[in-house]
């Protein structure tokens, strides 16, 4: 499943508050979290799947491409709010790009660092995916 979902947005004279709950306004326990900042606009990250997680990420500041391919189908999707976020639970392959100078991605995940959820090369993803 992969979807942009809308986060609970409280603004008021003073500026905006998103509140973000476990297990509530995302579908996961957190367990781990992290962003990516400083990436010059050429420069293109991710090209992997993971086995097994769930994230939830938000560009907190800025602009990006977000690209999940699952084995048949590319959807890019471009990332420019604060308030809402990309819920991604499955096995895609992702690619990011044209991040803005000033872009911020915020990524919550249901798992802690695992160099072995990673699948790194693509051929490896297209046979998880059809499960060959
Ligand atoms: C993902 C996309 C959206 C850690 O030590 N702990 C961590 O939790 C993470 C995420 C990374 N690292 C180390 C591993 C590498 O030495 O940080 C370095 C950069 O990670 P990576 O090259 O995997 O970064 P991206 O931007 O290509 O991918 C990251 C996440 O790794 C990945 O899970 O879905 O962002």
């Amino acid at each position: 499943m992969k979807k942009i979902m809308k986060l609970p947005h409280y603004g008021d004279d003073r500026g905006s508050l998103v509140a973000i709950e476990a297990n509530e306004t995302i579908p996961f326990e957190v367990k781990r979290i992290y962003y990516i900042f400083d990436t010059e606009k050429e420069v293109q990250r991710g090209f992997h799947a993971h086995k097994n997680l769930k994230q939830f990420v938000i560009c907190v500041k800025g602009t990006c491409d977000f690209i999940l391919d699952d084995g048949s189908e590319r959807t890019t999707f471009k990332l420019d709010s604060a308030k809402e976020g990309l819920f991604i639970d499955g096995v895609y392959w992702r690619e990011m790009h044209n991040f803005s100078d000033d872009c911020v991605l915020l990524v919550l995940a249901s798992e802690h660092y695992s160099k072995e959820d990673y699948i790194t090369n693509y051929e490896d993803f297209l046979l998880q995916t059809r499960n060959i």
